[in-house]
């Protein structure tokens, strides 16, 4: 398994009320940051508190309200729990008693957003010789069993361990290297434009080269106005050409139908994401309508340029498009965003991510998908734009 990413985890603590998940929370981190009381529904908003759990890194915990709360005030409490639920990478669900309905429930909601899950038998220092019967009780769950007691703080020393273990960690997939094979000829379209950095390549150009050097390939590198020279002139067919996005307009009027064509954005989007669902989402765009919200969604805060291919160049032509006067919102970060940042989004369209890693691109494909919302990315929707979505992901799918 590859390691976790030294981005950070959420880890969802969940239970009934009084079963002990902020006494676990505060153990656990060695602080008193939750509220913990004898009476029930103590907590009543999420707790969040970071801290480096080994092996895994820096983990959020987020201490929840009980989900078995009454009352309005505490069914909104539960509608609060509920909304971060979202954003988990992985479940705690704590128990001090035999599955209820409420421990069911709290399973099935784990399940349905395919949040993996450990169970805690709490309070082990009074439950004594029934812990054994609990744990039977709750072997049907399938998810590993501990058994710990907060107030003592005994069985705390394999948390981590159990963790890192169930925490998703995305398989890295070939770049293009299962695209070709040795002697292939793969083209490379880089245009050098204003936007392109001085004096060096950009990372997928990079990448793209160095996979292609390591499949013995023969690379070769043009910019847009020599492709058509170079495929005329070079005396063999190409296996494979990969453009960048914004120029796959000139491009695919120069290579030959029978030749396969794609951008270097959607060989990211598949190396680094949901190639599927993002091109699965796009067609929201068909859709969208006065009003709508669309989130431009960045994996790091650069510094917006002029034409911002995301700020300034996918809005203009998503209008032109759809003809519909849509709510653009821009959010940047390497964190996870809130519920409340995306709740109203009809369409996320996210950057290439090219600080990211797949395991931080997936949690975010993982969070919208739970939620319902289409998500795509600026290469999908600029081939998808410019008509030439199909072509592009022919190689690919
Ligand atoms: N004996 C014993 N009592 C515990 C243990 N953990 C928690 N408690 C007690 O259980 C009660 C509830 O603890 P909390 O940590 O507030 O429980 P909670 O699940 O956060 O409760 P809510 O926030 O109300 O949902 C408190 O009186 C704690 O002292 C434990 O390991 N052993
Ligand atoms: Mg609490």
């Amino acid at each position: 398994m590859i390691p976790n990413s030294g981005f950070r985890k959420y880890v969802v603590i969940a239970g009934r009320r009084n079963v002990g998940k902020s006494s676990f929370l505060n153990t656990l981190i060695g602080q008193n940051v939750s509220i913990v009381s004898s009476t029930a529904g103590t907590t009543t908003d999420p707790v969040f508190k970071t801290m480096e759990l080994n092996p895994v890194g820096p983990i959020t915990f987020i201490d929840t309200p009980g989900l078995d709360d009454v009352g309005e005030l505490g069914l909104k409490r539960i509608e609060k729990a509920k909304k971060v639920l979202y954003r988990a990478d992985a479940g705690i669900l704590i128990v001090d008693s035999k599955p209820s309905i409420f421990e069911e429930n709290i399973v099935k909601i784990f399940t349905k957003l395919e949040i993996p899950f450990l169970i805690i038998i709490n309070k082990t220092d009074i439950l004594n010789d029934k812990v054994d019967e609990f744990e039977k009780s709750y072997k049907k769950f399938n998810a590993p069993i501990l058994a710990v007691s907060s107030k003592q703080k005994t069985g705390f020393e394999t948390i981590g361990i159990e963790l890192n273990k169930i925490i998703p960690s995305d398989e890295e997939i070939p770049f293009l290297s299962d695209l070709i094979t040795g002697g292939d000829l793969v083209i490379l379209v880089v245009p050098i434009d204003l936007g392109a950095p001085k004096g060096r390549l950009i990372m997928p150009q990079v990448h793209a080269i160095r996979e292609g050097l390591d499949s013995e390939a023969l690379v070769l590198v043009v910019k847009e106005r020599e492709l058509r020279y170079a495929i005329e002139n070079i005396g063999m067919k190409p296996k494979l050409v990969v453009t960048d996005s914004q120029s796959v307009m000139k491009v695919v009027s120069d290579v030959p139908k029978n030749v396969n064509l794609t951008t270097f954005s959607i060989l990211e989007s598949r190396y680094r994401g949901d190639l599927h669902y993002f091109i699965e989402s796009v067609k929201t765009i068909e859709s969208l309508k006065d009003g709508d919200e669309v989130i431009i969604m960045e994996g790091c805060t650069h510094r917006p340029l002029t034409e911002d291919i995301g700020r300034v160049k996918i809005p203009r032509w998503l209008i032109n498009h759809t003809g519909a006067s849509l709510e653009f919102k821009v959010w940047a970060g390497v964190d996870m965003p809130d519920f409340s940042d995306i709740e109203n989004a009809k369409l996320i369209i996210h950057c290439g991510g090219c600080v990211m890693n797949r395991n931080s691109m997936m949690r975010r494909v993982r969070m919208f998908k739970r939620l319902g919302i289409p998500m795509t990315n600026y290469g999908v929707v600029i081939s998808y734009l410019h008509g030439v979505l199909e072509r592009a992901i022919k190689p690919l799918i």
